[in-house]
């Protein structure tokens, strides 16, 4: 490509050099820009919960203030969602949902641009907030008053606005994603032919433009409670810290299945692939994912029982909680067909996707459990609780995108990844995940309260497992960083199909019969 350095303009018009990223109109290139930066922010928060994991590795405070403890988890938890996860599945929208429907690009390229843009300020807001004098809120990622009213920190405004901005970067992302996927599918596409991870986006998106304002409004009554004068959330002026928690919330929990939906897209895309069957209950698929995002709106006050809500109330979120249970094990018995009687290959993205369904059902099981009124007011804000969405948001989802990495990995740059070490890296991470995070759901039924920084002696052995596991989770994700340069650098060139010439089998066209299926039973060899 010649280039016109003084412009940084190519022959045909397109910005070159470091211009190529910054002025991006281009999908596929500002979706590779959502998935580094999605990395990067992976490891930042995988570092602070290393740190996490070096104070709790023993009982008694080994390094780190309790305020400074509670600092990191603040941080980790709100870099991960923000920062890793949901930039990652927009990543995989960029790349994917243009070439899934047949449209050239987003329906605003240049909107995209600022999507991903918006972000760095934001993450450098959050990532720096911990060193201006008062460092980071001390309360964990849902920013509770009184602490977050009172903390006089700067600290505690730099990450309200870095969370406007990523809202505003949310909210037009999505407005972009539902108006691409309305308007430029190929002729023939109809909605019920796209694509399932097209569908769990269009659903995703609809629940960002519904809950992001919600949490924009929170915001903005904490910001004036803290800077104003107002009382909305300071009991000293007449206000309630609980209606936090309900703002809060009514924004938190479809924020949960914003983190999960497009994760279920992906492992629906992949183990069709790996099965070489088309997807068992296509439709029933689609309306599961819509079941889940409107209940997810019901369900709020299931993260307040112990508030003191009236029992009517409990009972309502007990039971409309339970509800979800339903469409979400819809999907899963839906994955089990697809697999059931297929001619599977074990590659690492199948890898990944088999134990997501797997690990993620532990974490829909223990949810269910964290939903029965009476055993929730035991185990609220124990271990158990971060054993369940540790289940959830690392296996359910941080484990699906890594699977669909390695899925797409040959497609977006050409070249096979090292499959031995794909694998490695799968059985790694299986492992030492549920290293770390099974023993939680034990120390949190004995009690163990989470953001304490030490502990009674009856919690260290577990403890000190997890922390072990922990380290072997942080460091294995550096094998992941190697085996995806050593892909893009070269290697065996992929083939279109890479898969076996198995991913031209999709659920969207209609196949031929594959040698297993429900209706044609396999002929003994
Ligand atoms: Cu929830």
């Amino acid at each position: 490509m010649s280039t016109n350095t003084a412009t940084h303009h190519d022959d045909h018009g397109h910005p070159t050099g470091i211009m190529r990223w910054v002025a991006s109109t281009n999908h596929k290139d500002i979706g590779t820009l959502y998935l580094w930066f999605s990395f990067f922010m992976f490891l930042f928060a995988g570092a602070l919960a290393l740190g996490i994991r070096a104070e709790l590795f023993q009982p008694g405070l080994q390094f780190l203030e309790p305020e400074n403890f509670n600092r990191l988890t603040t941080l980790h938890g709100l870099i991960m969602i923000f920062g890793a996860i949901m930039p990652a599945f927009v990543g995989f929208a960029n790349w994917m949902i243009p070439l899934m429907i047949g449209a050239s690009d987003l329906a605003f390229p240049r909107l995209n641009n600022m999507s991903f843009w918006l972000m760095i300020p934001a993450a450098l807001l959050l990532m720096t907030s911990i060193f201006v004098p008062g460092g980071a809120i001390a309360g964990g990622w849902t920013m509770y008053p009184p602490l977050s009213v009172q903390n006089p920190s700067m600290s505690v405004d730099m990450s309200i606005l870095a969370l406007h901005i990523l809202g505003v970067s949310s909210i037009v992302g999505s407005i972009n994603i539902i108006t691409t996927i309305l308007n430029m599918r190929a002729p023939g596409m109809t909605m019920m032919k796209m694509p399932l991870f097209v569908w769990t986006w269009l659903i995703t998106a609809f629940l960002l433009i519904a809950s992001m304002p919600v949490l924009a409004g929170a915001l903005t009554m904490l910001l004036t409670d803290r800077h104003f004068g107002t009382s909305f959330f300071d009991a000293a002026g007449g206000g309630d810290p609980v209606l936090w928690q309900h703002v809060f919330w009514f924004f938190g929990h479809p924020e949960v299945y914003i983190m999960i939906l497009p994760a279920f897209g992906l492992i629906s895309t992949i183990i069709p692939t790996f099965a070489r069957k088309p997807l068992f209950g296509y439709a029933s698929m689609v309306y599961a994912t819509a079941a889940i995002a409107l209940l997810s709106f019901v369900v709020w006050a299931h993260h307040m029982f112990t508030t003191g809500m009236p029992v009517a109330g409990q009972l309502f979120f007990m039971y409309s909680t339970m509800l979800i249970s339903i469409p979400t094990g819809v999907k899963v018995f839906n994955w089990v067909a697809t697999m059931w009687r297929g001619s599977m290959t074990f590659e690492t993205p199948m890898l990944f996707s088999i134990a997501v369904v797997f690990l993620f059902t532990i974490g829909g099981f223990s949810g269910l459990v964290c939903a029965i009124l009476p055993v929730d007011i035991q185990v609220q804000d124990t271990y158990y609780v971060v054993a369940h969405f540790h289940y959830v948001l690392f296996s359910g989802a941080a484990m699906s995108i890594m699977g669909a990495v390695y899925y797409w990995l040959p497609k977006w740059t050409g070249f096979m990844y090292d499959e031995t070490l794909g694998k490695w890296h799968f059985w790694v991470t299986t492992i030492a995940f549920n290293v770390t995070f099974f023993p939680m759901h034990f120390t949190g039924l004995a009690g163990m309260p989470r953001r304490v920084p030490d502990y009674a002696l009856q919690f260290a052995e577990f403890n000190m497992i997890s922390s072990f596991g922990a380290f072997a989770l942080g460091i294995s994700q550096l094998l992941f960083l190697y085996i995806v340069v050593k892909c893009i650098k070269g290697g065996t060139k992929a083939d279109a199909k890479p898969w076996d010439g198995a991913e031209g089998l999709e659920w969207t066209v209609p196949s031929p019969a594959p040698f297993h299926t429900f209706e044609v039973p396999p002929t003994v060899k």
